[in-house]
């Protein structure tokens, strides 16, 4: 078992895009185990690598209530299948105590590898679909936080900033 520090918005490492990951090894699947023991901490519904500053392209995510869904999505890519668009008041570990609505497509494939380093596609819709999504964000650099007014967004980032500097 083994926490790892969850990066805070506006740090500049959320930035950073991840690298595809070249061989789902022992020092990666560490590295999911560590990504699900903090994830569960937290608690969260998923988790990107890029959040826990490791710069690959990993995922991990669990919908359910009693960590019953454990799901790794390594090299992920999506495709809309649907350009139907889904709101929802959306979360994130790196951006505590915020929850703003976001609209992104309801319908998705995924094509990724998972823990064992195996292909796999499927199709995916609420709230695994949105969660996906928000996820690989992470691994471009972005956050759900980008798609609010600046307005909102410099908000938000003056209230975490205040807050961090009292914690310092
Ligand atoms: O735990 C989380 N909940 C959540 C709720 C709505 C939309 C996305 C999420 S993901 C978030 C965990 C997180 O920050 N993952 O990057
Ligand atoms: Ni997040």
């Amino acid at each position: 078992m083994a926490l790892l520090p969850i990066l805070e918005f506006p740090d500049p490492r959320l930035r950073k895009v991840a690298d595809p990951v070249a061989a789902v090894d022992d020092r990666v699947k560490t590295l999911v185990d560590n990504m699900f023991d903090t994830m569960y901490a937290a608690p969260g519904i998923g988790l990107a690598a890029t959040q826990v500053d490791v710069h690959e392209r990993i995922i991990v995510m669990d919908i359910s209530d009693n960590q019953q869904a454990p799901r790794t999505f390594i090299n992920p890519k999506i495709a809309i299948l649907d350009e139907t668009l889904g709101e929802y008041d959306e979360g994130c570990l790196s951006v505590p105590g915020f929850y703003e609505t976001v609209n992104r497509p309801k319908r998705i494939s995924v094509t990724a590898l998972d823990k064992e380093g195996e292909r796999f596609t499927e199709e995916l819709q609420g709230l695994m679909a949105i969660c996906l999504q928000h996820e690989i964000d992470h691994l471009d650099g972005k956050l759900f936080v980008d798609y609010l007014s600046p307005l909102k967004r410099q908000r938000i980032r003056g209230k975490l900033e205040k807050a961090h500097r009292q914690r310092a």
